[in-house]
């Protein structure tokens, strides 16, 4: 196993080859390549790297909206309402790593911790607030595991999500599996209206933006592309976005993205967003997806 660590980024490559890169902008994971070499995450390769704006593609975090900041009729959102940017702070964030909290040697498994406390959770949200970050990587899998603890005196709520963005060969044959007939989502393609998915494998062969609610526990969910097939099993989450722009992308919607790149990704997204989730005062919470890749 090696660890290279610079200013901006972390790599590790693990004895098997796999390696994952992060960076600390974001605490956002960019790149993870599995044994095979393979590299399981889409990048734009216009994505803005200098901490300018989030960056587009790899796994951003989305905390503690999801989507535009609430307007703040419910006071206990007020903070939120602050938050400038679409999907919160987190993606936004410069995070912390504690280059003792990397552990493996002669394990299986590499893993590092990123966190995001004090003065750098950004006003006028508690500073009693902290993020703990862990990023896990195997031979063929990576797992991510966000912690938020609320050590303040008062609740606090929040929406998490992880905007997965994954590399496939050409998303018109993606079948992504998962939600079972009789499941409840909301299709952002018709105008937010609340439908009840029919059974079988959500495609994404043009613009589709679902939002699959209240998946029954546990939220397992398969990627595949005829190439490659990933799992992603989660702990904590019970919402799913499956999106993709598909012919928006590369337009001034998405300027980030080149023509065509609605072909090259799949945004699987599982998160806790239909609600605002109670953090008690003094209470965490822990939202964890295992990525393995099976093929
Ligand atoms: O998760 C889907 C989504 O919320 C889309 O509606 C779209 O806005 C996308 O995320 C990208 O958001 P971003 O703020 O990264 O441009």
């Amino acid at each position: 196993m090696s660890v290279e660590v610079n200013d901006k980024t972390i790599k590790f490559v693990h004895r098997s080859g796999a390696a994952a890169k992060i960076y600390l902008y974001g605490a956002h994971v960019t790149s993870w390549k599995t044994s095979d070499g393979k590299e399981r995450l889409y990048m734009s390769r216009l994505a803005k790297l200098d901490g300018s704006e989030p960056i587009r593609g790899g796994i951003p975090i989305a905390f503690p909206n999801f989507g535009a900041s609430p307007s703040a009729e419910d006071p206990s959102l007020s903070a939120h309402s602050t938050v400038k940017t679409t999907h919160g702070f987190a993606r936004d964030a410069v995070w912390t790593y504690d280059p003792s909290s990397t552990s493996g040697g002669g394990s299986d498994s590499v893993s590092a911790v990123f966190s995001l406390s004090g003065t750098a959770i950004p006003e006028p949200f508690p500073r009693t607030l902290s993020l703990q970050y862990r990023v896990n990587l195997t031979a063929d899998s990576l797992t991510t595991s966000l912690t938020i603890v609320n050590a303040g005196a008062e609740e606090f709520k929040f929406k998490a999500l992880y905007h997965n963005y994954f590399a496939v060969e050409d998303s018109q044959k993606v079948a992504v599996s998962g939600f079972a007939a009789g499941q409840g989502y909301v299709d952002n393609m018709k105008g937010g209206s609340k439908e009840v998915w029919e059974g079988g494998d959500v495609p994404m062969k043009v613009e589709t933006g679902k939002v699959f609610q209240d998946v029954p526990a546990p939220l397992q969910l398969g990627l595949d592309d005829g190439k490659s097939r990933l799992t992603i099993t989660c702990d904590g989450l019970s919402d799913c976005v499956v999106w993709n722009p598909q012919e928006k992308a590369g337009t001034s919607v998405w300027s980030d993205m080149e023509k065509g790149d609605g072909s090259r990704f799949a945004c699987i997204e599982p998160g806790y967003i239909r609600d605002w989730k109670v953090l008690p005062a003094g209470g965490q919470h822990t939202a964890t997806q295992h990525l393995v890749a099976e093929r």
